[in-house]
């Protein structure tokens, strides 16, 4: 081990230029800096990635579930690796820095080690995990799910609006379904897995501190609800005679936010932000809505009762109605805490950077994924306003450089452990 090397900064400008250039590579006809998974611009920002991982002296590859992994072997290769990833997918009409600074980031911290001439014992692999946002196939986190082995048979044959299953999407990525089953990471394959994000909340400008360590990351349960009533005449039909699918979504929605308003031992938020009317025509009572809610809580129990309560109104609403209703589940990641050691890994390399707190995460990320198979922590950003997932998502290029240091620091201190 490089014995008291000393650690250098990280290149600010470097850092800005590729935020930059990847910020380029976006589908342009969309709001904000919008780059989904498994479209053309995605596979264009995947190859402009391969080739700043190849610069940086890393080797990479795609895994069975479609991740891009850049490896750089350590001086024991025997050991578990140090695993910093994000990802580089964005909602539509997002901004630049979500999931993008932890990949970015990651590169830089590797250049940052070879810049000081450290080798660490441990290999260390810096990841973009595929669709880490909700995809056209209703689910969250795939890359991060597929290596951990739990992106199940059903998922993989979910369809999007195309017809394209999941299956023939991470192919088409370079990923290899067939072999998910035996090729999943695990617990002790990995040593550490550590995230830096933008907070995507207002916490960290308010106290005015730097950098945030990550004490915890809400789970996010996400169903996938359907209402069926009868299409008719909106100029013909009396009210009494109607089975407005649409009426019933109103009543459901407030319903649902009815609960999620209510007092419980742990904070949980709900929201409705997918929904689809048909015909959605002017003149037409709608026939078929369909809504996706998500509920999030770092306690998943208050997400069940919340989710359970629900259910038990849609059900009640329906049938006043006379409107027929299905509720499914589409995808689900457990609440987690980070350990006590991890917290005081990072508060320890933070604290020699820059003014840093502790906070929760309202956002999910890949880490709620990583967490079933290693130890992980997460290092916070500030975003300004506290805005995230819209054009507006902004965060300082000094409050970057801040994270990445500390990150590098966390690394360098955990593998000298
Ligand atoms: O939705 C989230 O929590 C994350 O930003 N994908
Ligand atoms: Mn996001
Ligand atoms: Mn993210
Ligand atoms: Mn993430």
């Amino acid at each position: 081990m490089s014995k008291g090397k000393q650690l250098g900064k990280p290149d600010s400008n470097r850092l800005s230029t590729d935020i930059e250039a990847l910020s380029r590579i976006v589908d342009d006809t969309k709001d904000g800096w919008t780059r989904r998974s498994f479209t053309a611009k995605y596979d264009q920002g995947r190859s402009w990635l391969e080739e700043r991982m190849r610069e940086a002296g890393l080797t990479v590859r795609i895994d069975e579930a479609s991740n891009l992994i850049g490896t750089l072997i350590g001086t024991d290769p025997k050991l578990p690796s140090i695993m910093i990833g994000s990802h580089t997918d964005t909602v539509n009409g997002g901004g630049r820095f979500d999931g993008i600074i932890g990949v970015l980031g990651g590169i830089e911290v590797v250049r940052m080690l070879k810049e000081s001439d450290i080798r660490l014992h441990h290999t260390l692999e810096v990841v973009d995990f595929t669709a880490e946002e909700p995809s056209e196939f209703g689910i969250s986190t795939i890359g991060s799910r597929g290596m951990v082995g739990c992106l199940s048979e059903e998922m993989l044959e979910r369809t999007d609006p195309d017809g394209r299953t999941l299956r023939e999407a991470i192919s088409s990525l370079g990923g290899r379904p067939e072999q998910l089953k035996h090729s999943s990471r695990l617990a002790g394959d990995v040593a550490l897995y550590l995230e830096i994000h933008i907070e995507q909340g207002p916490v960290l400008e308010q106290v005015g501190a730097t950098l945030g360590v990550v004490t915890g990351i809400v789970g996010i349960h996400r169903h996938r609800v359907t209402i069926t009533g009868q299409p008719n005449h909106a100029g013909t039909t009396p009210m009494d005679m109607r089975y407005d699918a649409l009426a019933g979504f109103c009543e459901m929605g407030l319903a649902f936010e009815r609960q999620c308003r209510m007092k419980y031992d742990t904070e949980a938020v709900g929201t409705i932000g997918r929904l689809r009317n048909n015909p959605n025509a002017s003149n037409v009572i709608p026939g078929h809505v369909d809504f996706d809610l998500e509920i999030r809580s770092l306690d998943t129990e208050v997400s069940q009762a919340i989710y359970q309560a629900f259910e038990a109104e849609a059900q009640r609403i329906a049938s006043e109605r006379g409107l027929t209703v299905r509720l499914e589940r589409l995808s689900q990641s457990d609440a987690i805490q980070v350990s006590d050691d991890v917290k005081r890994l990072l508060l320890d390399a933070c604290s020699e950077v820059a003014p840093v707190i502790e906070l929760p995460s309202g956002a999910g990320h890949d880490a709620n994924q990583l967490a079933s198979i290693a130890p992980i922590g997460m290092l916070f950003v500030p975003s300004v306003k506290g805005r995230s997932h819209c054009p507006e998502e902004w965060t300082e290029l000094t409050h970057i450089a801040a994270g990445v240091e500390a990150l590098t620091r966390a690394t360098y201190a955990f593998d000298a452990f």
